[in-house]
């Protein structure tokens, strides 16, 4: 898979060197690319952004800046995902589907957001463009909320996560069972005792009372 974004602050992708999705891209199974948004800016004071029209408050990035920087990376095989707090929702079932994809570009917006007309251009062409939500709270900008999606789309790509087998555990969360709690070594750790189904060796009652408090957290975190 191919990842490119566009930002004002290339600096908050240097996570993606880390742990799997670092060493997903020294075996070539992920390829990233980040591009600064202002490098595609024409005047002196690199302008990425100007009041809005009809008034109000903040401030909204340049259609012709974006345009400039997006025609550079958009091809029939892209999915361009523009983060905005007005998107929909990213879930798992959304993460698993953009896992499939070839190349993806995500558009981080900051201040008030990118002139719509950017969105409504790419569609115009037939480009595949999803505007997209981390969540109900007010972020600075997208480029957290991509650094998440990158995570969790990233590690669905067969052979990015060293273990397949917790993936195939995973996919029953997906379908609406939450965990139930883990415990390791020592057996005893400040006097509180590891439950002794976990030590008992029987597998079947050991499935029976996860998933038992996998529901008991499910209705406690609802
Ligand atoms: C969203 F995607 C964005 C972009 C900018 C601000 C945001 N705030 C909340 N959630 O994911 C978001």
């Amino acid at each position: 898979m191919k990842i490119d974004a566009v930002t004002i602050f290339p600096e908050y992708f240097a996570p993606l060197q880390l742990s799997l999705l670092g060493k997903a891209q020294e075996q070539g199974l992920v390829e990233v690319g980040i591009h600064d948004l202002r490098s595609f800016s024409t005047d002196n004071h690199n302008t990425v952004d100007d009041t809005p029209y009809g008034g109000g408050a903040g401030m909204v990035m340049l259609p012709e800046i974006w345009g400039k920087a997006l025609d550079q990376l958009m091809t029939p095989e892209t999915d361009l995902i523009i983060l905005t707090p007005a998107g929909k929702r990213f879930d798992q079932p959304m993460a698993a589907k953009f896992s499939q994809a070839k190349h993806l570009v995500f558009a981080c917006g900051r201040y008030e957001g990118i002139d719509d007309r950017v969105r409504q251009h790419y569609e115009s062409k037939n480009h595949r463009v999803h505007e997209v939500s981390i969540g109900d709270y007010v972020l600075g900008g997208g480029e957290v909320a991509s650094l998440v999606m990158i995570e969790a789309i990233t590690r669905l790509i067969p052979g990015v996560l060293g273990n397949p087998e917790s993936l195939a555990e995973e996919s029953h969360n997906e379908e609406g069972y939450l965990e139930y709690p883990n415990f390791t070594k020592p057996s005893i750790w400040r006097d509180i005792e590891v439950p002794a189904i976990l030590l008992s060796g029987n597998h079947g009652e050991i499935a029976k009372w996860r998933a038992a408090q996998a529901q008991e957290r499910a209705k406690k975190n609802l």
